[in-house]
């Protein structure tokens, strides 16, 4: 049998890039650079499955250059730059990567709340400027992290990992979530459900992970930041979009709130320009999924999504299986 001819948008983990070697009639973009729609398509053509990035827009022009398409690939959980509906009306499978980069987001959203509480990315700028000469009493001054009060705006599979590790950090969390999981399940974990207002106005550390979608657009803006304590912090590992990111530059701007740490934002890869000179805020470089090994998970897991696609098999991470029906 012909090997499945694969477009793949960029260039992957070698482990990854290997097995696509081996497995498929592969393509791909070489440059190391995003690739725009209308390169996506051109490269697309004559391809069986296409292989890309959760940041790439995959919309309906894609799909109708390349009509014989038999699946669609995403690394990445979130799925918010496809057009999924599209995809369903042309009756082509897609597929995500979930659970595999759910540790890795939760811990890189710990290390900014770490990194954000106990000033870490200011001390590192602080001591490579040196500009440590004595050792003052009131330099960076930050938030006891131990015994602290976490809202988890969302609770899907990354907030849900959120939980043990303020645990093991003795917080009180607090969460928000569109639906309310049961009285049981909340004891369980020990968390208390409260409505958004109460979640801003009583944490210390308010970290999202919310979906983006058409709900959750500038879900948080000058409302909610206006609600938190001047020494609370923000995070955001899940989608720039879902904060108004001018709204956080104010207050980070005024130190209405005590700082933040970003792994997302609106329009990345470029910032709100603000946000670069600001002392109060961590900026990643949206790593989250950044290991080593859950990039091969990732890899992996869309490889076999694609393998079962081009064979005509269901998708084991379908996103829309209406297509099967
Ligand atoms: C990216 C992510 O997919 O899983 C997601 O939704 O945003 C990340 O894991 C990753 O950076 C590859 O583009």
């Amino acid at each position: 049998m012909p090997k499945p001819k694969i477009f793949l948008t960029r260039e992957i983990i070698p482990g990854c890039m290997e097995r696509l070697r081996e497995e498929s009639d592969l393509e791909y973009n070489r440059e190391d650079r995003n690739l725009t729609e209308q390169e996506i398509a051109a490269g697309a053509v004559g391809r069986d499955g296409l292989f890309v990035l959760a940041g790439d827009r995959i919309g309906a022009s894609i799909m109708d250059a390349n009509p014989d398409l038999k699946v669609i690939s995403i690394f990445g959980v979130g799925y918010d730059k496809m057009d999924l509906a599209a995809a369903t009306e042309r009756g082509i499978p897609v597929s995500n990567t979930p659970d595999v980069v759910t540790d890795a987001t939760a811990d890189m959203a710990w290390a900014l709340l770490m990194s954000a509480g106990r000033r870490l990315a200011e001390g590192d700028r602080y001591v490579r400027a040196r500009k440590w000469v004595t050792n003052s009493q009131k330099l960076l001054l930050g938030m006891d992290i131990f015994g602290s009060t976490l809202g988890l705006l969302g609770l899907g599979r990354i907030g849900k990992a959120m939980i043990p590790r303020a645990k093991g950090f003795g917080m009180t969390v607090l969460y928000w979530n569109r639906t309310r999981l049961s009285e049981s399940e909340e004891s369980d974990l020990g968390i208390e459900y409260v409505e958004k207002e109460r979640l801003f106005s009583e944490s210390d550390f308010v970290s999202t992970h919310v979906a983006l979608n058409a709900e959750t657009v500038h879900l948080i803006g000058e409302a909610e930041f206006a609600l938190m304590k001047p020494s609370a912090y923000f995070i955001n590992t899940t989608r720039g979009p879902v904060v108004d990111e001018n709204a956080l530059v104010a207050v980070l701007k005024e130190k209405r709130i005590a700082g933040a740490g970003l792994d997302v934002f609106e329009n990345e890869p470029t910032l709100e320009p603000e946000l670069y000179d600001l002392e109060n805020v961590t900026l990643a470089p949206h790593i989250g999924s950044a290991t080593v090994g859950t990039r091969t998970r990732m890899g992996m897991m869309v490889i076999d999504n694609l393998l079962a696609g081009c064979r005509g098999e269901r998708l084991p991470n379908i996103l829309n299986p209406e297509v099967y029906q």
